[in-house]
């Protein structure tokens, strides 16, 4: 009880004191007093982290998410119902014996998986780095595992799917991530609390199981980029700050550079993504999931992703998509403001039984990439500039050029776009980044504020315009504010 108190307390200062973190990354050995709470297990770096492997991650844009297990088989039916929740949480229905879904896997047999297409249709969209769902909540594990049987060795399929999904996507040069989920409802010793000691006990033996899979995972792919981490929000998980976190040092040990995001480990109090001191912990923020931030400063500065489904909320393969479905422009749009706000946009995808990918999740894979191919620079190796937001679209500004990108995506009936500068530039020209022969003319109509006339022109599919600039003041009007 008196931890909660502590930890309700902590997590409220947080909000004044922590989230002021720079930008500039430092170290914090273990044990270091802070300012605010000295925590052996909270976040080891304040501001992002600078090496290449990290700044890779943080050009990348857009991603692919794959969900795909024994859930696909039933594709949210059982026996002529269908289930209103997500397809990978089925088991969970009450609809469904759980003795049928655990034997779901005699049956998985994907005859058409084909690694080398998925991963073609990947590059074709744009997505620069995957992650693909090694194991979920149910345990079922896609590679071959020496720790448990209940693994795709012991299907029809019988192969390893993990691997030849690897080397695919390694070979059109999209980064692979690996999604794992520390809650395992097959492993004898998993607990969401642990109210005995017998549960204590037990939950040992499932420690020491995720440490010897996720070592194995890194052994057998050692071209993985990062570990997406799941399913870590039990009460059971959230006490173990100091064997998660002994365990990150040991899988960034096998694989330097490793990315691992803010849903792996709990602080000594059980906080997660943010520590007791309101310290991002982990190398960017995992919170954004079916949603994203509106502004900047609902991002704290920090690195993050967002992952998407298509359909409201399925993830894995579910043959009865209800509610809305997300066309290739709400995602586009999604896309170009996660890219406006610093982040990476990943969508999912969710394979049949079979290994294929349903029609409507092609469709939007091919138009999305149709867009991407013409419009990549306006994402890839982009990130957030602090001019004021306008109600046509999103700016994006190249990280290495400097050159900010106007991603269009409303023409207002008066067809002037706005353009808000923070401090006074020089603009050196506008132009349409498809035509480089449409130059935009900027009237400027007040101090660091332009207008540009689109005219005539109609919008046929997110439009990007071109900002070229220099730091050079140029000469100062004087407007004269209004005496009101
Ligand atoms: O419960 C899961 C869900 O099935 C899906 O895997 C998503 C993906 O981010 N994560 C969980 C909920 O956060």
């Amino acid at each position: 009880m008196m931890r909660k108190i502590l930890s309700g307390i902590l997590v409220v200062s947080a909000l004044f004191l922590g989230r002021i973190a720079s930008s500039t990354a430092q170290d914090i050995p273990n044990n270091t007093p802070r300012t605010s709470l000295a925590l052996a297990h909270g976040a080891h770096r304040l501001g992002k982290r600078t090496d290449p492997m990290m700044e890779r991650w943080r050009n990348y844009g857009l991603g692919q998410f794959i969900h795909w297990g024994v859930y696909a088989i039933p594709g949210g039916q059982w026996n002529g119902a269908s289930y209103g929740g997500a397809a990978e949480w089925i088991r969970s229905w009450k609809g469904m014996p759980k003795e049928a879904y655990d034997n779901l896997y005699k049956e998985f047999d994907p005859e058409n998986y084909d690694p080398s297409a998925l991963a073609k249709q990947a590059k074709e969209m744009g997505a620069k780095y995957m992650i693909i769902t090694t194991k979920h909540h149910d345990g079922f594990c896609l590679w071959p595992s020496e720790y448990t049987d209940y693994d795709v060795t012991n299907t029809p399929y019988g192969k390893d799917i993990i691997g030849p999904l690897v080397e695919a996507y390694d070979a059109e040069g999209i980064d692979v991530y690996l999604y794992f989920s520390v809650m395992d409802w097959n492993h004898p010793g998993y607990r969401s609390v642990l109210a005995t000691e017998e549960d204590r006990s037990a939950y040992e033996s499932f420690k020491e199981f995720t440490r010897n899979q996720l070592l194995e995972l890194l052994e057998r792919y050692p071209t993985t980029k990062g570990l997406w981490f799941d399913g870590t929000w039990d009460e059971a998980w959230k006490e173990q700050a100091e064997f998660a976190d002994n365990l990150a040092t040991e899988m960034r040990k096998k694989i330097p550079g490793l990315i691992i995001g803010s849903r792996f480990r709990p602080d000594d109090y059980g906080n997660r993504h943010f520590d007791s001191n309101g310290d991002l912990m982990g190398d960017y923020e995992q919170g954004w999931e079916r949603k994203l931030p509106e502004t900047y400063e609902d991002t704290n500065g920090n690195d993050w992703d967002c992952v998407m489904t298509i359909p409201e909320n399925q993830w894995g393969y579910h043959s009865d998509w209800r509610g809305h479905v997300k066309t290739s422009y709400e995602l586009i749009e999604m896309l170009v403001k996660s890219v406006s706000l610093d982040g990476n946009f990943v969508l999912n995808f969710g394979p049949d039984a079979k290994g294929d990918i349903r029609m409507e999740e092609k469709k939007l894979a091919t138009e999305i990439g149709q867009w991407m191919s013409k419009n990549k620079s306006a994402i890839y190796n982009c990130g957030h500039i602090d001019w004021e937001k306008q109600d046509w679209g999103y700016y994006t500004q190249n990280r290495v050029t400097g050159e900010v990108n106007m991603v269009v995506f409303n023409k207002p009936i008066n067809s002037v776009l706005r353009i808000k500068t923070s401090s006074k530039i020089s603009l050196q020209k506008i132009y349409d980044l498809n035509d480089a022969t449409k130059i935009y003319d900027p009237e400027e109509i007040s101090q660091d504020e332009y207008i540009i006339q689109l005219g005539d022109e109609e919008l046929a599919e997110p439009k990007v315009i071109v900002i070229k600039y220099d730091h050079s003041k140029g000469e100062t009007k004087g407007y004269e504010k209004a005496k009101t």
